[in-house]
């Protein structure tokens, strides 16, 4: 059984992109690992945020991840936050970490866009964080989209050089875990863009907190182009709109996108898109209804996430202390 983290920032609420790319793997996953799945909090403030629509944000994704199936009984769902060791992890990692290999970081240069200057330490120390959210627990398997694979190289390199530098063997290697279905749902505005939490348009994702109008309506409004489907996936490459749709409708029906195209081969986007609304109303409004339920009673998820935090700064707080004590910290008493 490996221990596996993974994490979500609360900068917004879920969409489509988080429920195919990484809470669905993570649902099924659970079955035969140690997961500990956190509200990564401390990631969201490397970008501005609202206070009071961060702490809703965090209790609306903690109710749609247990809506899909995130059993907070039998793993740890918590928020980073309540556990202080990821940022006293973080801080020594900091310090590990060389300048040289952040600037590698291609995630921070397209965050950071042409303004580097004007963003957040935060920002550019935000993989010393993801490593420390990781090695805090002594994880080795980390299931993320491929964007994140250089994050996760960073974090071996950090424990690596730790390891080397301190004489030790603490910290151990991580793999990344890399599904083959982990796929990139793209912006319902821009096919080159992927959906994104933080995307001013809301057009541009599906959430799933979104009733069923809203996602009729805005897989209606979704960009696409004149010409009908096409019959096989060659013709779809050039049109990264068109082949957005086809893969979401392949995703929630369980087929491939060739499959797909031999059902609508030579179908205009109008039925189609009706199709593709009806499949996504269908999986979400469940979500939607038993998120809702739980956000009825907030106390009690608060609850929920408390308790995960315990039981979670119960395994990462003596690994932390262990860290500290290797870079000769005296102990905190
Ligand atoms: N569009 C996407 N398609 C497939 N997978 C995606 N993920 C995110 N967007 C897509 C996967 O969801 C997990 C959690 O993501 P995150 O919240 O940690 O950060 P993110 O990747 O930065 O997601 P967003 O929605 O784009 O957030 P913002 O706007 O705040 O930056 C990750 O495993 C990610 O791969």
């Amino acid at each position: 059984m490996a221990r596996i983290f993974s994490g979500i920032q609360p900068t917004g609420i879920a969409h489509l992109g988080n429920y195919l790319g990484a809470i669905q793997n993570w649902v099924k996953l659970q079955a035969e690992n140690e997961c500990i799945f956190c509200l990564v909090d401390l990631h969201a403030i490397t970008v501005a945020q609202d206070p009071k629509a961060l702490r809703a944000q965090t209790l609306q994704n903690a109710a749609i991840l247990i809506a899909c199936g995130i059993d907070p009984e039998r793993q740890i769902l918590f928020h980073q936050s309540a556990v202080h060791a990821h940022a006293r992890l973080a801080w020594i990692f900091n310090c590990v970490a060389r300048v040289g290999w952040l600037n590698r970081m291609t995630q921070f240069k397209d965050k950071a866009g042409k303004d580097r200057e004007a963003v957040s330490t935060g920002l550019y120390v935000y993989p010393n964080l993801m490593a420390a959210d990781i090695h805090a627990y002594h994880a080795t398997l980390v299931p993320v989209g491929d964007d994140q694979r250089q994050h996760l190289e960073l974090a071996n390199d950090i424990a690596e050089k730790f390891n080397h530098d301190y004489g030790v063997d603490f910290f151990p290697r991580i793999e990344p875990l890399i599904l083959a279905e982990t796929a990139r749902v793209m912006s319902l505005r821009d096919g080159l863009k992927k959906m994104s939490k933080s995307d001013a348009s809301e057009q541009s994702r599906i959430q799933l907190t979104d009733d069923a109008d809203t996602i009729a309506l805005k897989i209606r409004r979704a960009k696409t182009d004149p010409e009908p489907l096409p019959d096989n996936i060659e013709a779809l490459q050039p049109r990264p709109e068109a082949a957005n749709l086809v893969g979401m409708y392949a995703a929630m029906t369980n087929q491939t996108s060739a499959a797909v195209l031999q059902q609508f081969a030579g179908s205009g986007f109008g039925p189609f898109k009706e199709k593709l609304a009806e499949v996504l109303i269908a999986h979400i409004a469940p979500i939607t209804k038993a998120a809702n339920d739980l956000l009825a009673e907030p106390v009690y998820l608060e609850s929920i996430l408390q308790a995960g935090a315990r039981r979670a700064a119960a395994i990462a707080n003596p690994i932390v202390d262990e860290a500290e004590r290797i870079v000769g910290f005296l102990p905190r008493g």
